[in-house]
């Protein structure tokens, strides 16, 4: 069975491990998983090019995360960041480890010697032993694309844009975003394998990522969307909130942003041009109402373990199967 994942950050890595486990326990061992990843969080910090979901993916999926966290590297240290912060390099909000830095150099030597980003990651995702587990790990697209984050200007009466890990990180997403622009997706166009990964799927998951700056931003990649509604595969996306809040991340203040209500409902909403299922927490099932193919999960919808997450992605992919050709 060939599976297509569109995945963010933390919430997605655990998703497709999840998927992955259960696809490995039950006979499926054979199917491939195609990740999509969301790169709109990049950022060039100290001429290092740094992919946050990216790197999540490949430390989650390759056994190297810091499972706390769910993001960076485990036994992790910070003696380079110390040195940066004693020259006064700035900025000094945004945590590089010494193992993640590893990453981010080589990416970024690999890339100033003209490799794409997909060729890049695919390099990256070889050392992780993805391909041995039948994960394909793919950026959404190879053009630079950076989110940002439309705030009142503190040192006057207007708006800025900063950049969104400047509001995720440095600012906690505390501060109100009037809206969110990403740098570059106009000019951006799909990487190599991604619509026919949509196209060609057996079955197509959208994990419970953040529907506004992670999911919402592969889908603004032209041509996603349009591959979505067309595909003959079925389409299954997992609820990112139970009882109206994000398991962890922001995405309420996300959806607050762009005026959307913060329910699994109005997230299933946001995606029901192409969606043929959406696996919802038990508290939310008496306010979702049948308008997307809404199943309920049978029990709380947290991936608390790798266990757990197996569960959630046994019955996506139970609901996509039940889906009417
Ligand atoms: N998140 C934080 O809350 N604080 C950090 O200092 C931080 C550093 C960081 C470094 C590398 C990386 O790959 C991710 C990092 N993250 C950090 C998480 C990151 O901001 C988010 O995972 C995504 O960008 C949002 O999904």
């Amino acid at each position: 069975m060939h599976i297509t994942a569109l995945a963010g950050g933390v919430g997605g890595a655990r998703f497709v491990r999840g998927l992955r486990h259960h696809l490995d326990i039950t006979g499926l061992a054979g199917s491939t998983v195609t990740v999509v990843a969301n790169t709109g969080d990049d950022i060039t910090l100290f001429g290092l090019r740094v992919c946050p979901d990216v790197d999540t993916l490949l430390y989650t999926l390759g056994g190297g995360v810091h499972e706390g966290q769910g993001w960076g590297r485990a036994e992790e240290s910070h003696r380079v960041q110390g040195e940066l912060a004693a020259y006064g390099a700035v900025p000094q909000w945004f945590g590089l480890g010494d193992l993640d830095i590893g990453t981010h150099v080589v990416r970024s030597q690999w890339l100033g010697q003209g490799a794409s980003l997909s060729e890049v990651t695919a390099r990256l995702a070889a050392r992780w032993g993805l391909p041995d587990k039948h994960i394909r790990l793919l950026p959404m697209t190879d053009v630079p694309v950076e989110t940002h984050v439309v705030v009142d200007d503190p040192e006057g009466d207007g708006q800025r844009a900063i950049h969104f890990q400047e509001w995720w990180v440095r600012h906690q997403a505390a501060i109100p975003a009037h809206r969110f622009v990403v740098a570059g997706l106009d000019r951006a166009t799909a990487a190599p394998g991604v619509l026919d990964a949509i196209r060609r799927a057996d079955v197509v998951l959208l994990p419970p990522s953040n529907p506004v700056v992670s999911i919402g931003i592969i889908l603004g990649v032209p041509g996603v969307r349009d591959a979505l509604r067309g595909t003959a595969a079925p389409v299954v996306g997992v609820s990112p909130l139970i009882s109206g809040r994000p398991v962890r991340g922001h995405a309420d203040a996300c959806l607050a942003a762009i005026g959307v209500e913060v329910t699994a409902q109005a997230v299933g909403e946001l995606y029901e041009d192409f969606l043929d299922g959406w696996l919802v927490d038990p508290v939310d099932a008496s306010t979702t109402l049948r308008r997307a193919r809404v199943e309920v999960f049978d029990g709380p919808l947290l991936m608390s373990d790798v266990a757990a997450t197996a569960r959630i992605a046994a019955h996506a992919l139970d609901l996509a199967a039940a889906v009417p050709a």
